[in-house]
C-alpha cells in the first residue's frame, strides 16, 4: 500500500490480549496495511480511552479493531466517542471461555454499532477491516479476492490429499 501512516488500530484491554490479538496484526501485515497497537482499557485507562477513541478518525484512522475479554467494555465505549466503524474482538479468558467476552461485546443498543466477530476471532476481525478499507482501494479488492481463491485452493488440495 502506498499509504505509510496507521489506516487501522488494534486495540486491546490488556498486554495480556495479545496472544489472540497479533493474528490481526499478522493478517494486516499480510495485506501491507500501516496500523498501530495499543493497550488501552476501558476500566484501568477510562480517559486515554476515550482520548484516543475521539481522535481516532482525526488522525486518519479508518478502521479500529478493539479485543477485550470478560467485561469486554472496550469495543463498545469506543464505538460510542467514534464515527469509524468499530470491529469488536471477544477475547477468551480462563474462567468462562469468552461467552462472557462476546456477550459483552455483541448486545450493544441500537445507534452505536460494533461488528463482532467470534470469541477469538482476531483473524476474521482484520479480514473485516481489510475488506471496509477494499471498498475504496481497487488494488486491495484485488489482493482479497485472491485471498478468498487461495482459501479455495487449498480445500481442493486437501481434497486430493484424501482422495490420493
Ligand atoms: C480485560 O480484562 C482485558 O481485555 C483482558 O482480557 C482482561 C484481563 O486483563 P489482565 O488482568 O490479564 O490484565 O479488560
Amino acid at each position: 500500500m502506498a499509504e505509510t501512516h496507521p489506516l487501522v488500530a488494534v486495540v486491546m484491554g490488556s498486554d495480556s490480549d495479545w496472544t489472540v490479538m497479533s493474528s490481526a496484526a499478522n493478517v494486516l501485515n499480510d495485506f501491507g496495511i500501516p496500523f498501530e497497537v495499543e493497550v488501552l482499557s476501558a476500566h484501568r485507562t477510562p480517559e486515554k480511552m476515550i482520548a484516543f477513541g475521539k481522535a481516532a478518525a482525526g488522525r486518519g484512522l479508518k478502521v479500529i479493531i478493539a479485543g477485550a475479554g470478560g467485561a469486554a467494555h472496550l469495543p463498545g465505549m469506543l464505538a460510542s466517542v467514534t464515527p469509524l466503524p468499530v470491529v469488536g474482538v471477544p477475547v477468551p479468558l480462563a474462567k468462562l471461555d469468552g461467552l462472557d467476552s462476546l456477550l459483552s461485546i455483541v448486545q450493544m443498543p441500537a445507534g452505536v454499532p460494533v461488528a463482532t466477530v467470534s470469541i477469538g476471532g482476531a483473524t476474521n476481525a482484520a479480514l473485516l477491516a481489510v475488506k471496509i478499507l477494499a471498498t475504496s482501494n481497487p488494488e486491495l479488492l484485488t489482493a482479497v479476492e485472491a485471498y478468498a481463491s487461495g482459501l479455495a485452493d487449498l480445500v481442493e488440495e486437501k481434497n486430493k490429499a484424501l482422495k490420493s
